[in-house]
């Protein structure tokens, strides 16, 4: 029989995902590079579903069913790109070819209008998950033609993560939308796990061990900060080896791949502020330049020692500000998204983009249902705005200011409790000294002002006679 899907690419993320095709019903064609470990999977795998193990990419297309349906995993960048020059001359009208690596959105773009100019569909689908995520039922964000959705879509729903019996997948967009979905989804994870790390740091700079933390993070787990994240903390932060605390042991040099730094780079571009994703991508930075660590040795301030009358109180703090940081960050995010999607007319549902992010992916968290109402039906210029969320903020924004106050005075960094609260106090306050900063700016460059008593734009004489003159 034909395949319905193919997959090109066996490292873990391609076996896995061939795997759970075929649990599910699924014929599936599977091609790699090195045919030593198309032979591998076979062996392994071979039992477990229907599978045609294609030695060529020749064979490869021809065992698939039209319109084809290839999903390219293999490694992001030049892999790609080969793989999609080798495809073009085998494939045929309204075949469809789909990118299921972390592709940069703009890479995904200029494919998808190679491949229509030949008369292709190209898929650019961001999936997370990891390689369980893959295997069992990841969070899949496809975005490219919407004809290409309608046939792709249902097997790529039937492969997702489900939550309340509806898929976590759903169409993006037209061209790179999926991929700067998915970008954005890892941009807020590095924010997620920047702000569970200083919340265990300042948990222990209050005395606490990592088995007092861990216990602390499984009972936070219980409730509105129920996620993957917070539970995986828990079990991290458990695990000992010759009886000390596995992460007490571990270098704590944060490394990453790219992802979040080009979620920061491109909000640069695009105007948004992300500065808790920012402030996260630095802190790993930081963490890992040992040459300006070790040249800051000397530098003196307060021990790291939070003295507490009240732990209870104290873990009650850091819960709140925790809760309310990672507020703000999927805000940010949000926002990033909401811009982008204007900028290239994607029409991206925010709603829909919580939603499938309920399960199957690595920020998979129980707020990700309370975001999804807010935006259903609702134009939010931020999530902070929707009115249970600025309530719940109100309410919490005294502990999370205690939590930043205590850890500053302690000298416990929290660079990212630290620059959510400046984001929410600087966006809830009705003047901003950026008064100053133009005001400035028109001394030294002639750039300009304007007026909150006036219309028109001014610019005051700075070296004449300091008059003030319509531009
Ligand atoms: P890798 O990113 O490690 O890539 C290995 C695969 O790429 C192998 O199948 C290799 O074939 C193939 N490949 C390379 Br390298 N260059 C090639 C070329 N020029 N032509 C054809 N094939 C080529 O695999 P992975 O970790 O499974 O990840 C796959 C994609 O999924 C990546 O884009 C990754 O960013 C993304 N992703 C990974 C995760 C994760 O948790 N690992 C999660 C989400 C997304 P060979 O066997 O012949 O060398």
């Amino acid at each position: 029989p034909l395949a319905q899907v193919g997959v090109i690419g066996l490292a873990v993320m391609g076996s896995n995902l061939a795997r759970n095709f075929a649990s599910r019903g699924h014929t599936v064609a599977v091609y790699n590079r090195t045919v030593a470990k198309t032979e591998t999977f076979s062996a392994d795998f071979g039992q477990d579903g229907t599978f045609v193990a294609a030695p060529t990419l020749e064979e490869f297309v021809a065992a698939l069913e039209r319109p084809r349906k290839v999903i390219i995993m293999v490694q992001a960048g030049a892999g790609t790109d080969a793989v999609i020059e080798q495809l073009i001359p085998l494939l045929e009208q309204d075949d469809i070819v789909v990118d299921g690596g972390n592709a940069h959105y703009e890479d995904t773009r200029r494919r998808e209008a190679a491949l229509r100019e030949v008369g292709l569909h190209f898929v650019g689908a961001g999936i997370s998950g990891g390689e369980e995520g893959a295997l069992l039922g990841p969070s899949i964000m496809p975005g490219g033609s919407p004809e290409s959705y309608a046939a792709l879509g249902p097997l790529l729903e039937d492969i997702s993560a489900k939550v309340d019996g509806e898929p976590c997948c759903a169409y993006m967009g037209t061209d790179g939308a999926g991929h700067f979905v998915k970008m954005v989804h890892n941009g807020i994870e590095y924010a997620d796990m920047q702000f569970i790390a200083e919340a265990y740091d300042i948990l222990t700079a209050a005395g606490m061990t990592a088995r007092e933390i861990s216990d602390v993070f499984r009972q936070w787990n219980i409730g509105d900060l129920d996620s993957y994240l917070i539970e995986i903390t828990s079990e991290v932060l458990d695990q000992e080896v010759d009886g000390t605390p596995l992460v007490e042991v571990i270098m704590d040099q944060a490394e990453q791949k790219g992802t979040g730094r080009w979620t920061v780079q491109i909000a640069l571009e695009l105007g948004v502020p992300v500065n808790t994703i920012a402030e996260s991508v630095f802190a790993r930075s930081t963490s890992g330049h040992s040459a300006l660590r070790e040249a800051s040795q000397g530098l003196t301030g307060p021990d790291r020692t939070i003295s507490v009358d009240d732990r209870t109180a104290l873990v009650d703090a850091v819960r709140a500000a925790l809760w309310s940081s990672k507020v703000v960050a999927y805000a940010q995010g949000l926002d990033q998204i909401r811009t982008a999607s204007a900028q290239y007319g994607w029409d991206v549902n925010i709603s829909e983009v919580a939603r499938i992010w309920r399960g199957g992916c690595i920020i998979r968290a129980k707020l990700l249902e309370r975001i999804r109402q807010e935006y259903a039906g609702a134009n939010l210029a931020t999530l902070l705005a929707a009115p249970s969320v600025a309530a719940d903020l109100g309410n919490s924004q005294d502990a999370w200011r205690h939590v930043v106050a205590v850890a500053t005075g302690a000298g416990v960094p929290a660079p990212g409790f630290s620059a959510a609260l400046a984001y929410y106090d600087t966006v809830r306050s009705e003047r901003l000294p950026a008064s100053l900063v133009q005001g400035l700016r028109d001394f030294f460059g002639a750039h300009t002002y304007q007026r909150i008593d006036k219309p028109g734009t001014f610019h005051t004489l700075w070296s004449g006679d300091r008059s003030e003159v319509e531009i």
